[in-house]
């Protein structure tokens, strides 16, 4: 009888032990969702917020586009690690890019509204340069971007700039845009230092603006562009 008592007793300890232990769980259980939760609505928000900016600046870039009021044929060229693609990127333009390894060396290509733009790196391959000339006919924009933080560079990049527009076959009254890029590193070049470097004032009859970007975070960009529109959308 006594052994009897004494099973009940530990049976009767042993359920009260369990559901202490279910509480305890159950109340970790609604603690983790809640970490999980707030973790999930923090990152819900960070990315609807960082689409949202995603959906102006395309937003911003259609308008942009749409002011190039025909169609229109850019070059983007510059010496290698200038940000090109980089820009191309900020642009949104990533998903249009076709690039065109055959011809020995890398072309980026856009179609997108009236813009027709091709990319390349300039400097360092003289020997294919004499195929750009195809690309430069009927241009109506030069964008030359410079790695303003390179002052080793930048005689080289005018030297290649100078030779671009010495070409015969760049129409005269295509405009120059200049993106003094990487204006956010310590050693970045003014404007006015990058202007004298790169002898701009010397050009006669060509239409030119510097802009001071920072393609990494995308600064400088739609200012540029809007400069371009209006210079070309003036010539028609
Ligand atoms: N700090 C900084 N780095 C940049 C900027 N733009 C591009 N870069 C970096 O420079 C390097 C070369 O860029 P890329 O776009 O490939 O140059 P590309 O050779 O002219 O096409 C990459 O590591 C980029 O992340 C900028 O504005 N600031
Ligand atoms: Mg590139």
């Amino acid at each position: 009888m006594i052994h009897i008592q004494g099973i009940l007793r530990a049976l009767r300890r042993s359920k009260q032990v369990f559901k202490a232990s279910a509480e305890t769980e159950n109340k970790t259980k609604e603690r983790e969702k809640k970490v999980d939760s707030s973790i999930l609505g923090t990152f819900l928000k960070r990315h609807i917020l960082s689409l949202k900016m995603g959906l102006v600046m395309s937003r911003v870039w259609e308008i942009i586009f749409s002011s190039f009021k025909k169609p229109c044929r850019i070059l983007m060229i510059g010496l290698d690690n200038a940000g090109k693609t980089t820009i191309l990127y900020k642009m949104k333009l990533n998903e249009l890019v076709t690039s065109i390894p055959t011809i020995g060396f890398n072309v980026e290509c856009i179609d997108y509204k009236n813009l027709n733009m091709t990319i390349w790196d300039v400097g360092g391959q003289k020997t294919i340069r004499a195929l750009w000339r195809h690309y430069y006919q009927n241009t109506q924009a030069v964008i030359y971007v410079i790695d303003s933080n390179d002052a080793e560079r930048l005689a080289e990049a005018a030297e290649e700039l100078h030779d671009v527009l010495r070409s015969d076959e760049l129409p005269q009254d295509a405009v120059l845009l200049i993106l003094a890029n990487k204006q956010d590193l310590p050693n970045a070049k003014s404007i006015s230092a990058i202007t004298e470097a790169l002898n701009l004032r010397s050009l006669r009859n060509r239409d030119w603006f510097v802009q001071a970007t920072c393609a990494a975070r995308g600064e400088g960009l739609i200012d540029g562009f809007e400069w371009l529109a209006k210079a070309i959308n003036a010539k028609k």
